[in-house]
């Protein structure tokens, strides 16, 4: 089923899931390679997502600042190559809102556990406010805040499901929005915790 956000922010209720079983092993390659981090905000706070990335670029975040690097700052490598199976998930849902031809150079991949949160910001660090950016939630629910252009803007709260898949486009880019803190549970593949793939075009 597809839900409308906004007019350009689209729903993809279980759109992942025919991917899952492909989609695990790639991920459980990705940490080995480049394992989980909880980035140091430029404000000298620790995020409580844990967070890794593939791809050509991956976003990171010290005292100096946030940005996009090729090389992962704790391995001092490439950021391990994005699956075939990942782009071509992220590609299928960006056609199916009707983004066609959507390149991501950059997978960032949050880990989420009870209690772990992201507070209301916009995501401002890409280039091309163009492309959308294609999100992905698997494991155990959260609660989505879906805000406004304005941080006081009042936000709707959306559950996202295993499986669940949200595409970001257009007017709807640039929007406030952030996650409760999950609640206590338990998924059946992926035990306590969500994780969420969001591709983004960078440059
Ligand atoms: C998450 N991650 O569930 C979310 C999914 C992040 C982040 O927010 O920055 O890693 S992506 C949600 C998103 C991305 C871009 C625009 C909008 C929402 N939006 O305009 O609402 O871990
Ligand atoms: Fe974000």
């Amino acid at each position: 089923s597809q839900e409308q956000l906004a007019p350009g922010a689209f729903v993809l209720r279980a759109f992942a899931l025919p991917y899952v079983q492909q989609l695990l092993p790639a991920l459980a390659a990705i940490e080995q390679a480049s394992p989980f981090r909880h980035l140091i905000t430029p404000g000298g706070f620790r995020m409580s997502v844990a967070m890794t990335c593939c791809g050509e670029l991956g976003w990171t975040s010290d005292r100096r600042g946030y940005r996009y690097s090729a090389i992962d700052p704790d391995t001092g490598r490439h950021w391990p190559p994005l699956p075939t199976v990942f782009l071509q998930l992220a590609q299928s849902a960006a056609a199916q809102a009707g983004f066609d031809g959507f390149m991501p150079e950059a997978c960032l991949i949050n880990r989420y556990e009870p209690g772990t949160r992201l507070t209301l910001h916009q995501d401002k660090d890409e280039l091309d406010y163009g492309a959308p950016i294609v999100s992905v939630s698997l494991g155990i629910p959260a609660m989505f805040l879906f805000g406004g252009n304005a941080r006081n803007d009042k936000a709707a709260r959306v559950p996202l499901f295993h499986g669940d898949v949200v595409v970001w486009g257009g007017p709807d880019r640039l929007r406030f929005h952030g996650i409760l803190p999950l609640k206590e549970a338990e998924h059946s593949l992926l035990g306590r915790q969500r994780i969420n793939l969001t591709f983004r075009k960078v440059a």
